[in-house]
């Protein structure tokens, strides 16, 4: 979303105005960037349906502000950030992209330290020199350093569905180069892992135009390597994409090597040596004589080394050689199973479509739905109240009466309060086909409390499904800490479900959690947590990072058709 991209904008020139001692207008920089980052629905979608007057809905959103964001959805930039960023000290442009140090702190370092950047920052506070500044101490000196390995994480990765689009149409653009047979998305792409570090494409041909072709899309801002079989370019989106040219005969030798993970193709050599063979990117060749055994394609290299297809998802060597092996391997739930989407927003919550667009939307795929919009005393997401419950319970009823061979579930995402209750009445509890708990506020309770909260909560036998368990925002937010295993034993002992969360930067439960779930008999549903209409199509991401988590169709209660979902969930 592009929300993002101009919240950060907006945080930028609020810093800026903080350094030249500019008063009120930093504040209010802020507040427009806080509610956009908070939004939940794309304000790209909101200019091009509503126009200026649309952006001036949004809390905090002036015609002043409107018209910045406006001119970043045309043209990438605001023209205001250029301008102040000439004005201040170039030291300080670095310094405040760190997540917690403002202008003012940044000012104190530069002037009592002298520091100009990110590098003279880290030395600091590795010679431990920033705790003995006034006003600084020991968790201040911390907390800098938490925000240099955010920072450090968020330049160097980026999150799987800001590339697949991307990997996608380099893909449509090889495809027509002359001579080119096969193009394959490789690499933690194609493991489908939430953060990719770069984007590794494979292709199969004997040309080397396809390098030309390659490094002079329009998009390529720097040249970085430039051979006959291989290349890497940098793009303007800021990452690097890697292009090996390989022949047909080893292609599935290098797929496989260029999928890895680099323990899961570790793995692979050792069973490969134990046979009698060596194996690498050209292939699977004998011990003995050096003569190419295979490896034309992955199923062919598999069955050689006398074990059965790994799905992509799974290699990550953590444990799916050894099923193989023993043909033990899940058989992973597919986006064909999925009958429903259990949990997404209105324009009766923070959602930017109608309860009537979103089913429409989701019926040409799906069987049934869950309209889940925020209950509670959360107003930034304009939580429902018992009254406007009575609306929201209306059009519901209303709708399933008119759309044939589709049911929209009358569902609620409640608030758990800091000490686990459920911020609903039983009334409107009651009346819930199903009901999403979650956490929005108070994050940094100790582990001890927080698992009492959310254990408290799946206590209350309204709930059945605890949504984002771990509250982590990728890139962004680490998860609050949970006993898991405690979790575990509430959610089976109580028929509760823990989410699989489909929102692109979400993805929580993860891959490693969902494997544990499972291994617990927790019952999982996927969410894609829509905010709008356009964000239904974020559940491939939830059925991709269960099927990284081993999931198989009867973990998922998503793929129930609705009868038997409505019975399994029942408590
Ligand atoms: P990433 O890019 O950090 O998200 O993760 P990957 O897995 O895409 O890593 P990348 O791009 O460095 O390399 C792509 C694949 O190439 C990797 O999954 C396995 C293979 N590979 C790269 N370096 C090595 C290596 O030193 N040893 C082995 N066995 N495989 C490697
Ligand atoms: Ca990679
Ligand atoms: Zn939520």
């Amino acid at each position: 979303m592009l929300n993002e991209e101009i919240a950060k904008l907006l945080y930028g020139i609020a810093e800026i105005l903080d350094i030249l001692k500019i008063q009120w207008k930093p504040r209010a920089y802020r507040k427009a960037a806080q509610n956009l980052e908070s939004l939940g629905y794309d304000v790209k979608e909101i200019y091009e349906s509503k126009g200026l007057n649309g952006l001036k809905e949004i809390p905090g959103i002036g015609e002043g502000i409107a018209k910045k964001i406006i001119e970043y959805i045309k043209t990438k930039k605001i023209t205001e950030y250029e301008t102040l960023k000439k004005k201040i000290p170039s030291h300080f442009l670095e310094l405040i992209n760190i997540p917690g140090l403002g202008a003012r702190k940044a000012e104190i370092l530069n002037k009592k330290l002298g520091i100009e950047n990110i590098s003279d920052l880290r030395k600091a506070i590795v010679q431990h020199k920033i705790k003995d500044l006034e006003g600084f101490g020991l968790k201040s000196e911390g907390n800098i350093l938490k925000g240099l390995n955010i920072f450090k994480k968020k330049s160097e990765r980026v999150l799987l569905s800001q590339a697949l689009p991307i990997a996608d149409s380099i893909k449509e653009i090889l495809k027509n180069v002359n001579d080119v047979k096969t193009v394959d998305i490789a690499g933690s792409l194609r493991r489908m892992k939430e953060t990719v570090k770069d984007i590794d494409i494979l292709v199969i041909s004997n040309n080397i135009k396809v390098i030309d072709t390659f490094c002079n899309m329009e998009n390529v801002k720097e040249v970085i390597v430039r051979g006959n079989t291989k290349a890497a370019v940098f793009l303007n989106e800021n990452i690097e994409v890697d292009l090996r040219v390989v022949p047909d005969k080893s292609y599935g030798a290098a797929l496989n090597y260029f999928t890895g993970s680099r323990e899961h193709n570790i793995a692979l050599r050792q069973i490969s040596i134990k046979k009698g063979f060596k194996l690498n990117e050209y292939g699977l060749f004998s011990r003995k004589t050096g003569k190419f055994v295979g490896g034309k394609t992955e199923e062919e290299l598999y069955k050689l080394l006398g074990i059965g297809y790994i799905e992509p998802e799974l290699r990550e060597d953590k444990g799916e050689i050894e099923a193989s092996i023993k043909n033990k391997l899940p058989n992973l739930v597919t986006l064909k199973d999925i009958k429903s989407d259990l949990q997404m927003h209105s324009d009766f919550s923070d959602g930017g479509n109608s309860i009537e667009e979103m089913a429409i939307e989701a019926k040409k795929s799906l069987r049934y739905i869950a309209i889940t919009d925020h209950y509670g005393s959360l107003k930034i997401a304009n939580a429902l109240n018992k009254k406007r419950f009575k609306k929201y319970s209306e059009a519901i009823d209303k709708l399933n009466k008119k759309l044939m061979d589709f049911k929209i579930l009358k569902g609620l995402e409640v608030d758990i309060d800091k000490n686990g209750n459920v911020e609903c009445e039983v009334e409107v509890l009651k009346e819930l086909d199903f009901c999403l708990a979650s956490i929005h506020r108070a994050f940094t309770l100790n582990k001890t409390d927080m698992t009492k909260r959310v254990c408290k909560a799946m206590d209350n036998r309204y709930v059945n499904c605890i949504a984002h368990p771990t509250g982590r925002l990728l890139l962004k937010r680490d998860s609050y800490d949970l006993d898991f295993n405690k979790v575990y034993e509430a959610a089976v002992s109580n028929n509760v479900a823990l989410e699989i969360n489909a929102f692109p930067d979400r993805l929580d439960l993860n891959d490693d959690l969902i494997k544990e779930a499972i291994e617990n008999k927790v019952n999982l549903t996927i969410g894609t947590d829509s905010h709008a209409k356009e964000h239904l199509r974020f559940l491939f991401l939830g059925v991709s990072t269960a099927r990284r988590g081993w999931a198989e169709r009867k973990n998922i209660l998503n793929t129930l058709e609705l009868n038997k979902f409505l019975k399994t969930i029942k408590r």
